[in-house]
């Protein structure tokens, strides 16, 4: 970029009388002047995935194109502070770990310069704005577009059409520059044509409770695959026209998650298309796809009915159909057993629909779970069969983040830091930080994080005060857990967990608990009641806490609102305690984790997932592990929990689980607690009582809250770990 002439520009850029939108559009199109796509190479890896949550890329790619510093600079000789621009929205085109994981990918790809070109939908609406309303919470669209999307181009030359039995629908790309050290491309596509075309860039995740719901859901999904794959052909036959054979050396195509699988038979579909036939083409699919799983929960894994299929895309049903028999065919070849062959197989005739999963498995090159406990779930469970015969494409990548703006944009004041100790590589090399080693000894350097830790605990604290209107006071341990709503991420462990530190506080059975603040962020899927109540549960223990003047200089809670990428930039920055419960075996990785890890932040968590790893680096003395591993929580759901009986032992939680129904607290009469209660006790739908196990883990993880916050007060030591 010529970084100068950008500078020189903004420079005459007249501000006067301008909005932030106005602001920021202006500067954001001065700095896309200068930005140009690297060429693209040869080789390159395409990452397709039907999320992609970006955040806020204003700062973002200022830092990346090296001149956010002179930027504030020259607006502040203006006037004009560059925070002003925290008042445009975040394009959250994803709802979590999953969507994150791929802009991360994306901003990694380009930071060490490797061609990977992603493939998404620019949804009008991301995920929705949370608002509470007497605890509640409540969805409000999120119109993104309406700050202007500067950020990216219309590349209306490069549409194509994408052909449904009963419509066709354009998708025009809109390219994203991703800076680093080369300039890659999100291409994200948007649907139209008609009323009906709008619809399937119109919401992410629409609800697929009904059949046009589904019908919905498997139009986006295809009309994401077919953009990615058109587009992916079209560039590959500029260079050798009608000859496939180098297609698979050069290409190769990340399936993140199953939403992204109608790119196989796409695939076939095409090459057949342009005279190949089924073999051939099933042969170049199988060196061209990779397969990434991002759960074992069963409702999250997806099956599409093949009477719906056959509705709209019959092409491509006939193809999976196809490739069904050629599954088959090769299983039964290579001495699957009948049970395995079940197992593995594509369509599932019970439930009359394919698994897009098992689609995946088939075809794909390698296949990887998240964390390496992960990775070892599915190779023995979900993919056992697969596994038995094809050990070999299975792999283990586990997660990572992008360092830059998990670090260095979230917390320059560390990032300067560790600059001073280290240099600078660790940008691009992470593993640089391990030179800290040897300085964990020298008191000076920790004296000067905790005093990073302090501004940035202030900074959040300031931001609380001013978007939540809660103060909290003086100098606190800040523990944090924000990530989506879910019964098995157990937030309402952490409910009961901090109502009873409320009572034991009350109760004069804690002198010395360090002030203490429990920060909670999340969003809860529109349709999902549990998580809903545990939301308006925990806003209804924290209006109790935070009311007691008797108590609230020691423990306040805070569930901040609207948690997305630009609040968790803040408060993983901030946070001393990182609080990682999930039910061991079921938090496929979590990202989150390694957030707060590098913001100086102790794990405070279960054996699951990357904390794992997290703990097996940083050292298992220096964390705060507890509760069931994995081999015993199976064990415990072949039989023997009784949650009913540890609630007649253990009084004291007996007091604070009986909050829920004992009228302690209100949920409007709407029987959300009811159902949570019922949930723990008595089990509801196909699941057993307490189904997440929170009453085997709930007394260790009280204890080591409580553990933590007493080592806490030894600040040189409690930040050397
Ligand atoms: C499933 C569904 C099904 C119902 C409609 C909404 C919806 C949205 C997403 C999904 C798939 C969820 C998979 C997911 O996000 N997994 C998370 O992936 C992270 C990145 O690998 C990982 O760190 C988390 O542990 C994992 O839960």
């Amino acid at each position: 970029m010529e970084r100068e002439l950008f500078l020189q520009e903004l420079r005459k850029l007249d501000l006067h009388g301008k909005d932030a939108k106005r602001l920021y559009n202006e500067i954001s199109s001065l700095a896309m002047k200068y930005i140009q796509a690297s060429e693209k190479a040869k080789r390159c890896a395409h990452y397709l995935s039907i999320e992609f949550l970006i955040g806020r890329v204003f700062y973002n790619n200022l830092l990346e194109l090296g001149v956010l510093q002179e930027v504030s600079e020259i607006l502040k000789e203006k006037g004009v502070d560059i925070a002003l621009f925290e008042e445009i929205e975040d394009a959250a085109l994803g709802n979590g770990g999953l969507g994150r994981l791929a802009a991360c990918y994306m901003d990694s790809g380009a930071a060490v310069g490797i061609p990977l070109y992603g493939y998404g939908i620019r949804y009008k609406y991301g995920l929705f704005r949370q608002k509470f309303e007497d605890g509640f919470q409540k969805e409000v669209p999120d119109d993104w577009q309406r700050f202007g999307d500067p950020w990216s181009i219309r590349k209306e030359d490069e549409k194509q059409i994408i052909r449904f039995a009963d419509m066709q629908v354009n998708a025009v790309p809109y390219d994203m520059p991703l800076i680093g050290k080369r300039v890659n491309v999100l291409r994200l596509y948007q649907a139209e044509g008609s009323e009906n075309a709008e619809k399937i860039s119109g919401v992410l995740y629409p609800p697929d409770d009904t059949e046009d719901g589904k019908l919905l859901r498997i139009r986006q999904e295809y009309f994401l695959s077919a953009a990615a794959i058109g587009d992916i052909v079209r560039a590959y036959e500029k260079r050798h026209g009608n000859d496939y054979k180098y297609f698979a050396a050069e290409n190769s195509i990340q399936l993140n998650d199953t939403h992204p699988v109608f790119a196989i038979p796409e695939l076939i579909r095409v090459l057949q298309e342009r005279g190949q036939t089924f073999r051939s083409a099933l042969k170049i699919a199988k060196q061209v796809f990779n397969y990434t799983n991002h759960t074992i929960l069963p409702e999250a894994l997806e099956h599409w009915n093949v009477r719906l299929l056959k509705k709209i895309l019959p092409e491509i049903a006939d193809i999976l159909v196809k490739i069904n028999t050629s599954a088959k065919y090769i299983h039964k070849k290579e001495g699957y057993t009948p049970q395995e062959c079940a197992a593995a197989s594509a369509y599932v005739h019970s439930r009359r629909a394919f698994s897009m999963a098992n689609t995946a498995v088939f075809i794909a090159n390698k296949i990887n779970g998240v964390a390496e406990i992960h990775s070892e779930i599915i190779k023995r469970d979900l993919f056992a069969a697969e596994y038995a015969h094809h050990p070999e494409k299975f792999e283990n990548v586990t997660n990572g983040v992008a360092q830059r703006r998990w670090l260095e944009l979230a917390n320059p004041e560390l990032s300067a830091l560790l600059d001073e100790q280290i240099g600078q590589e660790w940008r691009v090399h992470f593993e640089e930080l391990n030179k800290l080693n040897a300085y964990t000894a020298t008191e000076e350097t920790l004296a000067e994080f905790i005093q990073v830790k302090g501004k940035k605990k202030e900074q959040l604290f300031r931001y609380i005060e001013k978007a939540e209107g809660v103060k909290i006071g003086g100098e606190r341990i800040v523990y944090a857990q924000v990530k989506r709503l879910h019964e098995y991420k157990r937030q309402l462990m952490t409910a009961f967990a901090l109502l009873r530190l409320y009572y034991d506080l009350k109760e004069g059975k804690l002198k010395d608990l360090t002030p203490s603040v429990f920060l909670f962020g999340a969003k809860s899927a529109p349709s999902y009641f549990r998580a809903k109540g545990i939301i308006k549960y925990i806003n209804e223990i924290i209006k109790l806490i935070n009311a007691d003047t008797e108590t609230n200089g020691r423990l306040t809670g805070v569930f901040v609102t609207e948690y997305n990428v630009s609040y968790a930039e803040k408060i993983v920055a901030a946070a001393d305690v990182s609080l990682q419960v999930s039910t061991a075996g079921l938090e496929a990785s979590g990202t989150g984790n390694m957030k707060f890890m590098m913001n100086g932040a102790v794990t405070l968590g279960t054996m699951d997932g990357a904390n794992i790893e997290i703990v097996e680096k940083a050292g298992k003395e220096n964390n705060y592990i507890f509760g069931a591993h994995v081999d015993e929580i199976e064990n415990l759901r072949k039989g023997g929990y009784d949650p009913n009986g540890f609630l007649k032992e253990h009084l004291e939680w007996n007091k604070a689980v009986k909050t829920l129904i004992d009228g302690t607290f209100s949920d409007g009469g709407e029987g959300y607690f009811r159902e949570l209660y019922n949930s723990l006790t008595i089990g509801a739908s196909w699941h057993k009582p307490d189904h997440y196990f929170i009453f085997r883990d709930l007394d260790e993880y009280y204890q080591t809250i409580l553990r933590v916050n007493a080592y806490y007060r030894f600040r040189a030591d409690f930040v050397a770990n």
